[in-house]
């Protein structure tokens, strides 16, 4: 029974993501292991697999986001996020 609840909820979210293809990414989603940050390596899977960028084009975004600790936390996310938007607003689709 909780089994079948878990897969219909993972359909769910599955579908949703899939209707929001094209649109910018979710911190969950490159949050890959849940740990409430993105680190290098898990952001470099997500941008060279979306085929957006190249592994030195990624790691030279990582870098301006992550800031000091080296890490992207949520509310760095967040805030590149809004800047991505304004930039979308200005014609670029660069993030
Ligand atoms: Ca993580």
């Amino acid at each position: 029974m909780i089994r079948t609840t878990l897969i219909s909820a993972a359909a769910i979210a599955a579908a949703a993501l899939s209707a929001h293809a094209g649109e910018k990414p979710l911190f969950a989603d490159i949050d890959t292991n849940f740990d409430g940050v993105i680190t290098q390596d898990e952001f470099l899977a997500y941008a060279v697999e979306s085929g957006k960028h190249t592994a030195e084009e990624a790691a030279e975004k990582f870098e301006k986001m992550a800031g000091d600790d080296g890490v992207i936390t949520l509310e760095e996310w967040t805030e590149a996020m809004i800047k991505y938007d304004e930039r979308q607003a200005e014609g670029s689709s660069d993030y």
